[in-house]
């Protein structure tokens, strides 16, 4: 069985979106519409593996719906809705963590890295986690899947899932999804940090830019980012070992959409003293329009709750069908739905 190529991402609502969510995710998201069908996703029963406050949750979710709008994500071209108003998300993601082994969790980073030394303590949903974004992809039987490189692992394993979920029912039901990862900002890191990739959850507000940042908070955190006392060599070659330095080349090129290489030959020899002021105006540049539009949206939210609605209504047309021709599968006497 072939099937029509069809994309499915999603973000979590886990706290305001970052520089790292635009570049490597939202960004790529809008370049896709319009090329193929896109269905994307706030991810709020991912967002609550950890524990999330239920007002700013709320608030979350609509305010990463106004990034995805601010962004150019278009309701009319593309199915954006949140992933609990579809029922096929959690339905299938139970019947995919009994196809799925424990084995193939237990290898999975970004748990380790989550749950830290806290194993034991750390919520059941954050170990499954995995199974329920097979079956976000799944429930669409998307083929391909924008992501930041921190996902790749879970987007393999839903090929994993997939083929074994094929293969034990003798079908050829799921598509493998591809993951697709591609630009200069696959991985953007923290601005404290430059071996730890900027993240919405990190206690420290100063390691990432918010889309929700104005032009005074990027630009202060930008000249407070750290770095090392070096001018920039003509190439990226000369950033092997300078791991902060590389990410901001690296965060520069992205937005102005140059080569690293040519961002370094242009600033060769000079200082972070130089270099900074002129990433400020074009993280400004970019994101102020979209952190004015989010604000416009914000103001009424009942419009928000609307498209997204209308999104659910749109995606739940695609999954449940798909999840009831995969219960019945698996052996479930066909139900009402
Ligand atoms: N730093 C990053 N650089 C490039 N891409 C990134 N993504 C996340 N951080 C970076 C990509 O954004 C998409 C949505 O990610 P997510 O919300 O599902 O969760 P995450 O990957 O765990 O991102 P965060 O910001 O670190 O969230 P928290 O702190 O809640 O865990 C994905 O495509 C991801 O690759």
């Amino acid at each position: 069985m072939t099937h029509a190529p069809r994309i499915f991402s999603g973000i979590q609502p886990s706290g305001g979106l970052t520089l790292g969510n635009y570049l490597g995710a939202l960004r790529r998201f809008v370049e896709k519409q319009g090329q193929v069908e896109t269905v994307y996703c706030l991810v709020d029963l991912h967002a609550i593996t950890v524990w999330q406050d239920p007002a700013r949750l709320r608030h979350q979710t609509r305010e990463a719906a106004a990034a995805f709008l601010a962004a150019g994500i278009d309701p009319a071209q593309s199915i954006l809705f949140v992933q609990s108003h579809v029922p096929a998300h959690a339905e299938l993601g139970w019947m995919l963590s009994c196809v799925a082994r424990v084995g193939w969790m237990n290898r999975m980073t970004q748990f380790k890295d989550k749950a830290g030394k806290n194993a034991e303590a750390v919520s059941l949903g954050l170990y499954a986690y995995p199974a329920l974004m097979a079956a976000d992809i799944l429930a669409y039987q998307a083929t391909h899947v924008p992501v930041g490189e921190d996902q790749k692992q879970h987007v393999e394993l839903t090929r994993d899932i997939a083929a074994k979920f094929n293969h034990d029912y003798g079908v050829e039901f799921f598509p493998l999804p591809e993951p697709v990862i591609e630009g200069t900002a696959t991985r953007v890191m923290s601005l404290r940090d430059g071996s730890r990739k900027m993240s919405k959850s990190d206690p420290s507000d100063a390691s990432r830019i918010n889309l929700t940042d104005d032009a005074d908070t990027i630009a202060q955190k930008i000249r407070k980012a750290r770095t090392d006392a070096d001018p920039l060599p003509g190439s990226m070659a000369g950033l092997k070992d300078r791991p902060e330095a590389r990410n901001l080349v690296n965060i520069y090129a992205a937005l102005t959409g140059e080569a690293p290489d040519a961002v370094c030959a242009r600033f060769e020899g000079q200082g972070f003293g130089a270099f900074k002021p002129a990433l400020a105006e074009v993280a400004v540049g970019v994101l102020s329009p979209i952190t004015t539009r989010m604000n416009a949206l914000m103001a009424d939210p009942a419009e928000i709750d609307r498209i997204l609605l209308a999104g659910a209504e749109r995606a739940d047309a695609v999954a449940a069908p798909i999840v009831a021709d995969a219960r019945e599968i698996m052996g479930m006497i066909r139900g009402a739905r």
